[in-house]
Parts: structure tokens; C-alpha cells; sequence
């Protein structure tokens, strides 16, 4: 992805995920907005996106940020909202165990109250290590912590997979987290 992309990903994240009023654009419900009135209300505000370098984006995000509808006429982010939307996830049964990727300047808070969802609209949850590592280190030196989701889904908190795999559930209390031998 060239530097003009990511800016425009960047952009894109920022008005699907967070203020799509900085460009008077509005989100339905389930945060979905329309492609060609995102185009045209991005481009009045000096980004220049295209139908095609839409679905560039959407195809090339590594972290599978966007999500176009079937009928291609619609855009959302596939998670991380801070605003107000359901994105109409099912509940499912997550894996025993999940990761979360913090910065271990956060630890002393989070041991005491576990994690919560800060201004997004859940606490977001990884597959593996590795991803969890990159996740904690936009925050500062990373810190993984193990969950252990199949022991919350048992005591029933739901837990969601957002479209791009990501695990999502409203919060985890500190009885659920293994720390690191050291961290
Ligand atoms: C921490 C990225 C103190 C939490 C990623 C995290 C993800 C606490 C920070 C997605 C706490 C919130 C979300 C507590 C939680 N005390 N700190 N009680 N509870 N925290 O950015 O999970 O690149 O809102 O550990 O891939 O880092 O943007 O959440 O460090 O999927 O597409 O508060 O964003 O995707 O930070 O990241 P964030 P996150 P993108």
C-alpha cells in the first residue's frame, strides 16, 4: 500500500469506525454507510477516493478493516466503533482461549478492574500471540494477556467474532486473566 492509501484507509477507518460527521455523512444502524455518498462527501472534503480504490482498500487492509455488502453499494468498519451502532453479531462459542494485546503501562489498572471497553464499543480479543503483540504495541512496550473465554462462556458472557475474526465481548473480569510470568 502506497503512504497516499494508508492515509486514505486511515481516513476511511476514522469516518466508518468514528466521526462520519466529519464529513456530514450518516451511518445507519448497523454502521453501514453509502459507497457513492461517502465518495462524494469525502471528496467535497478533499480526499479523493473512487469506487475502485474503495474496494482496493477494503481488499488490501490487513487487518480486513472493511466490509462492502453484497450488493456493493454499501461500506462498514468490521469492528472498533466508538460510536453507537449494532452491528447485529450473533453470540458464539469462542475458542478456550483468546489474547489481549495492552501496553504494560495499563497493567496495575487492569489488574485491578480487568479490561474494559475504553471508548470502543467492546474490549476486542485475539486468536493468537502474535496479533495480540502488534495490537498492545500501538500502546506502548506490549503486554499479552491469556483469557480464558471458554471458562467466561461457560459462566454465560456472550462473546462475539466481528467479520474480520476478530473476538469481542463487553468486558473481562480479573479472575479470567492469566498473566505473563513476568509483566
Ligand atoms: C486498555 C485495532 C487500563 C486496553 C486493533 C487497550 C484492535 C485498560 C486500551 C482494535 C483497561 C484501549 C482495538 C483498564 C482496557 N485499565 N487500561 N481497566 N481495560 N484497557 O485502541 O484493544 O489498527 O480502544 O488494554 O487491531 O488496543 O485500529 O483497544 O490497550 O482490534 O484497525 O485500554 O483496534 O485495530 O485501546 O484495539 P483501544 P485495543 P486498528
Amino acid at each position: 500500500m502506497t503512504d497516499q492509501h494508508k492515509k486514505l484507509s486511515k481516513f476511511l477507518s476514522l469516518v466508518l469506525r468514528h466521526e462520519p460527521q466529519a464529513i456530514g455523512l450518516t451511518l445507519d444502524a448497523q454502521g453501514w454507510a453509502d459507497v457513492d455518498e461517502f465518495i462524494a462527501k469525502a471528496g467535497a472534503h478533499g480526499k479523493p477516493y473512487s469506487r475502485a480504490l474503495i474496494e482496493q482498500l477494503v481488499r488490501d487492509s490487513d487487518k480486513q478493516r472493511f466490509k462492502l455488502s453484497d450488493d456493493g453499494l454499501r461500506i462498514r468498519a468490521n469492528q472498533g466503533h466508538s460510536i453507537d451502532i449494532d452491528l447485529a453479531l450473533q453470540p458464539v462459542e469462542p475458542p478456550a482461549s483468546l489474547y489481549h494485546g495492552t501496553a504494560t503501562r495499563f497493567a496495575g489498572s487492569i489488574r485491578r478492574s480487568g479490561l474494559d471497553k475504553r471508548s470502543r464499543q467492546h474490549v476486542h480479543l485475539s486468536l493468537d500471540r502474535d496479533t495480540a503483540v502488534k495490537v498492545g504495541s500501538r500502546h506502548g512496550t506490549p503486554l499479552v494477556l491469556h483469557v480464558r473465554a471458554g471458562e467466561m462462556h461457560a459462566h454465560g458472557i456472550a462473546f462475539y467474532r466481528a467479520d474480520n475474526g476478530v473476538w469481542l465481548t463487553d468486558a473481562v473480569a480479573p479472575q479470567f486473566i492469566d498473566w505473563p510470568a513476568r509483566g
